[in-house]
């Protein structure tokens, strides 16, 4: 039986808004297809769209060896942002929302004008009006985080929110600062920008380039997560995260005492 699209944005619909993880869609129809995948993440977005979200931008994903090699994946991905993913530099946030939530380190960057299709390295650098450390926190809405490539691209990329420090100017070298992700003071994961793609400013030529084969241009405005530098790690309730990057500063997380994720906390990130 093939799989209906309708239905299975439904399906991850409800689960992300229940808190409750669901079975992979690749296991159950084995011929969903890639096309199929953002297909669902079209029709999840406007059904998001449809209760007054609004899209802000796009994350990418795979974009470093780091997270293909910890959720075994090897392409690139996208999804797509909304304001209602945004939280605040230093924010609290309550986990008993998401179903096992982890964050990971990255690099955003803001639009100052459009970036349409295939571009360069100038045109992508000559869009960019500021630039900001970044935390993604990503939730599976599949069972123990478990995905093959379709399900993911099918479930937002994993996308559930994202927290920007200090906005500056852009300007200078990112392809090598260091990153480093600390929970409760103690670092965690160190990088460097360098494991994005090389340079983050690829990641940005590359949602263009994916953005257009769906028909979308990335606007001004929009705000682009690059993609983790490190694997990423699982929150856990009254956590303190903290990302510094070199010359880009810190942002700040907290999670709020109280409620694990709806599977409970305890998986190995
Ligand atoms: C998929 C999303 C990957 C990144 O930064 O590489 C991603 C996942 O790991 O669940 O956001
Ligand atoms: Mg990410």
């Amino acid at each position: 039986m093939s799989a209906d699209l309708d239905q299975i944005a439904d399906r991850l619909d409800n689960a992300a808004q229940s808190a409750r993880a669901t079975g992979q869609i690749s296991a159950e129809f084995p011929d969903f297809s890639l096309a199929d995948a953002y297909a669902v993440q079209r029709r999840l977005i406007a059904r998001r769209v449809a209760r007054g979200e609004r899209v802000v931008g796009i994350k990418m994903g795979f974009t470093s060896r780091a997270k293909m090699a910890q959720m075994g994946v090897s392409d690139l991905i996208w999804g797509q942002l909304t304001d209602a993913m945004a939280i605040a530099d230093d924010g609290v946030i309550d986990i008993g929302r998401f179903v096992h939530p982890r964050v990971e380190p990255e690099v955003a960057f803001r639009l100052k004008t459009r970036l349409a299709g295939r571009v360069d390295a100038g045109e992508a650098m000559a869009a960019i009006g500021a630039v900001a450390p970044a935390l993604e926190i990503i939730d599976s809405r599949y069972r123990d985080f478990r995905f093959a490539l379709n399900d993911v691209v099918a479930d937002n990329s994993s996308s559930s929110g994202f927290v920007v420090g200090n906005w500056q100017a852009p300007g200078g070298d990112l392809s090598n600062l260091g990153m480093v992700l600390s929970l409760d003071g103690r670092a965690a994961q160190c990088g460097s920008t360098g494991a994005i793609l090389g340079d983050p400013t690829r990641s940005l030529i590359e949602a263009a380039r994916l953005a257009a084969d769906a028909g979308l241009a990335l606007e001004p405005g929009w705000i682009i997560l690059c993609g983790a530098a490190t694997p990423a790690e699982a929150l856990r309730p009254g956590m303190h995260v903290r990302l510094e990057a070199e010359r880009l500063g810190r942002v700040d997380l907290r999670v709020a005492l109280g409620d694990a994720g709806g599977d409970g906390v305890g998986e190995g990130a």
